[in-house]
């Protein structure tokens, strides 16, 4: 072996080996987090990646998912070219075509969908990844649907609602600041190890932890000074009792609830029926662990709460337990105050970066006249959904497709869909195949790209250039570090090319997404060529505005009242039939109890897994080969099932085999499943009419069903 060899088998970049090293974005997951990565490439392969040591986001560290990155992108199964269907929808029979064929294939589709049921029959979705958001939604407008809907319709959302009818504003923890940090199902080790930082370190310094779930997880064991367990989708009970205690014991703070609430004294009558006892009943939390929570919540200063995209919401209550949750940062008058909950504007894809971009006004420009438009999917069954967002509500598409009413959605423009996400999944795959034209991009041939009858190839985050929004004023233009493998495209180019076949009369569009962007950062003191000039996310600090704490409380929030409305005066004025107050009702499903005892908790994250994305990565897939079901000891042991023992999950709508993971850390009662396997669905097990009435969110996290041995018994091979 030369030396040269030597150095190439070592990876070391110069120009004696070939090797170069290109700095890009990992998004394999949300985009908050997005961290950079530092690509070595020789002779246009990346070889290795690791985690860019100056990024201000990650400062080079890498989670298990992103350092599988290579294995992802490099997966066997990439799409190639362009695809057609042949034969039955699913069956995965398919033609490769010249893109030109594609495009005018689609265009053809939809144009006759538009004529014959009007531009509303055709639906645009986005799964993951939301980088191309903003361009598929003004090109959903552009198209004259305002059926624009994304996997936010299980995500995140109803958390934005809950902040937009609290004070009119998106708030976030600044725990930095910190003496007390209420981790509500806080789960960062696994979902998001960037957001442990400032817990971390504030801890280090004094700030108590509480840490709510059900579950004993690396949090819970490494951060809590107390863990609280209650079962899942009682939340609202628990906070509702402890805002009781709150007012018994007099650790509220007066002046500010005078001054800046709304609904108090509603709120101290509705609070009266959750007395200790009660509460403890409900939720299986000792009553002495909920005093002591109370107590270190009230006399350590501030308090900050987790907020939680996902296992809060995921109950057919879960916006009402939220807003029961923030309720207690209101009456502790820990609202826009350092180390409490802050308020903060979005800039770019939902990133808090401190600056403003015209994002929104890309988007409105080409919003159709609702002048006589029919309604947005879910707007009739989500009214609040409807009232608050501008999103179509995907849970309520299913039986919009089945019973055709109020019209039919004939056409699906999906970008990235994946249907096993969505409740009842196997009633929503069932739905799909109803509709006359269905096209899906992805970089896999995935089952639901088998559904439909155009497949686009797509390229990742290695591939394409990509605007990105870092909190702190950081923006960031990446450059593709290598080429697009195959014959893929971005979805902005596809989005782009498409504008153009279709005749949408959009000339910024058309001109491709460096233009778009342009028009989006104008206000901006930078240019586009300077942002992709510079390998690293670059500071706009004269841009950003700095939070001053009390700044909003003193301008009044934007609510009808101007005060933080514990009693909404939002829902009460446009949502007949539900609740203006936090109130809590059950959140598990209707099945008969007797024949479904357990309670299913899907989704809980783990290291290696996200969603779907990640499953059919060798080196993720390792840490957990088998889909297994997290069962307690003792459930087990009455059940006798040992572990890695062959078991039966099953709810009305199906019956999943499984290998059982017999583990200390979950509840008595509780059964947890990961989500997203082609081989064993835990969706097409869930109730898809276990949504919440006030953000659609489906109740994942509280499905009734039954769990056995399996006959055979043994271990599953
Ligand atoms: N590794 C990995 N990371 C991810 C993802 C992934 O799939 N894998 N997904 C990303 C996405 S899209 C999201 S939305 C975020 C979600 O991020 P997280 O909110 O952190 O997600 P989870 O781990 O599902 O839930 C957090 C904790 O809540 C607990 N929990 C479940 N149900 C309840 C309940 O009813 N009450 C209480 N108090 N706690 C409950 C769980 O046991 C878990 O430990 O993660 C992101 N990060
Ligand atoms: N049971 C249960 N279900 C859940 C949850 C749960 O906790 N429990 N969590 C819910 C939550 S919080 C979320 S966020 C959703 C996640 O929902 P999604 O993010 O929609 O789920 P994925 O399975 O990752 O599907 C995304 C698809 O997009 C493809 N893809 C990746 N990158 C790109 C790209 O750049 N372009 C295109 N066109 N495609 C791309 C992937 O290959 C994949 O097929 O799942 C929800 N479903
Ligand atoms: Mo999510």
């Amino acid at each position: 072996m030369t030396e040269t060899d030597r150095l190439i088998k070592a990876k070391i970049p110069g120009e004696e080996t070939g090797i170069q090293v290109r700095g890009t974005i990992c998004d394999i997951c949300s985009p908050s987090f997005h961290c950079g990565v530092d690509a070595y490439v020789r002779d246009g392969k990346i070889i290795k990646i690791e985690g860019t040591k100056e990024h201000p986001q990650n400062s080079g560290v890498l989670c298990t998912k992103g350092l599988g990155g290579r294995q992802y992108v490099y997966r066997e199964d990439r799409l190639k070219t362009p695809l057609r269907r042949l034969g039955p929808r699913g069956g995965g029979k398919f033609e490769a075509i010249a893109w030109e064929e594609a495009y005018k294939e689609i265009a053809l589709r939809m144009g006759q969908i538009k004529e014959k049921y009007g531009p509303e029959s055709v639906l645009f979705f986005s799964g993951y990844s939301k980088w191309y958001r903003p361009y598929l939604h003004r090109f959903a407008y552009n198209f004259g649907s305002p059926n624009y809907g994304t996997e936010s319709s299980t995500c995140q959302t109803s958390t934005f609602m809950v902040w937009d009818t609290n004070v009119g504003r998106f708030s976030v923890a600044n725990t930095a600041n910190a003496g007390v940090f209420l981790g509500w199902a806080f789960n960062a080790y696994y979902s998001r190890h960037l957001a442990l930082k400032p817990v971390v370190s504030q801890k280090a310094r004094g700030m108590k932890v509480i840490i709510i779930d059900p579950r004993i997880t690396p949090a819970s064991r490494q951060l809590a000074d107390l863990h609280l367990r209650p079962f899942p989708g009682t939340d609202g009970a628990l906070a509702l009792g402890m805002g009781k205690l709150l007012i018994d014991k007099g650790w509220i703070d007066k002046d500010y609830i005078d001054k800046h609430v709304f609904g108090f004294e509603q709120y101290k009558e509705y609070v009266q029926q959750f007395d200790i006892v009660t509460v403890e009943n409900i939720t299986g939390v000792p009553g002495t662990d909920i005093e002591a929570a109370v107590y270190m919540m009230s006399h350590n200063g501030s308090m900050a709460i987790n907020e939680s995209a996902a296992p809060l919401a995921h109950h057919k209550n879960g916006y009402q337990n939220y807003r029961a949750v923030m309720a207690l940062s209101a009456i502790t008058g820990n609202y826009d105050r350092l180390g409490g909950q802050i308020p903060v504007s979005f800039t770019y894809n939902y990133q808090a970066a401190g600056f403003q971009t015209r994002e929104k006004e890309f988007i409105n420009a080409a919003r159709p006249s609702i002048e006589g438009m029919r309604p947005r999917v879910g707007a009739a069954r989500y009214p609040l959904w409807n009232e608050l967002t501008n999103e179509c509500q995907i849970t309520d598409l299913t039986r919009q497709i089945n019973e055709g009413t109020p019209y039919p959605i004939k056409g699906i423009f999906a970008l990235g869909m994946n249907y096993r996400i969505m409740p009842d999944s196997g009633a929503f795959q069932r739905a799909l195949d109803k509709v006359d034209f269905f096209l899906d991009t992805d970089l896999f041939l995935t089952d639901t790209a088998k559904l439909a009858d155009i497949v686009l190839p797509v390229c990742s985050s290695f591939e394409r250039g990509e605007l990105k929004a870092y909190p702190g004023g950081f923006l960031q233009y990446t450059n593709p570090v290598i080429e697009p493998l195959y014959e893929s495209k971005s979805d902005v180019e596809i989005l782009s090319d498409l504008s153009r076949e279709m005749k949408l009369g959009d000339p910024l569009l058309e001109a491709g997404y460096e233009e778009c962007i342009r028009y989006i950062l104008q206000d901006l003191p930078i240019t586009v060529e300077e942002l992709r000039s510079s390998p690293l996310p670059v500071l706009i600090d004269v841009a950003v505005k700095p939070y001053v704490p009390g700044a909003f409380t003193e301008r009044g929030y934007n609510t009808p009242s101007g005060k933080f409305e514990i009693y909404s005066n939002i829902i009460a004025a446009k949502c007949p039939g539900l609740d203006p107050l936090p109130t809590y009702v059950d959140s598990r499903n209707h099945w008969d109890e007797p024949a479904y005892p357990f309670l299913l908790n899907t989704g809980p994250r783990l290291p290696g897994a996200l969603h779907s994305r990640l499953h059919k990565v060798p080196w993720l897939r390792s840490l957990r080969p088998n889909p297994a079901l997290d069962i307690s000891g003792e459930d087990a042991a009455a059940l006798g099932i040992a572990q890695g023992d062959a078991v039966e999950l099953a709810t009305p709508n199906g019956v999943l085999e499984l290998e059982a993971n017999v583990s200390w850390k979950v509840l008595k009662g509780v059964v947890h499943l990961y989500h997203g396997y082609s081989e064993a669905d835990v969706n097409s097990l869930v109730d898809g009419d276990n949504n919440d009435p006030y953000s659609g969110f489906p109740g994942y996290r509280t499905t009734r069903c039954a769990v056995r041995k399996r006959a055979e018994g043994n271990k599953k091979s």
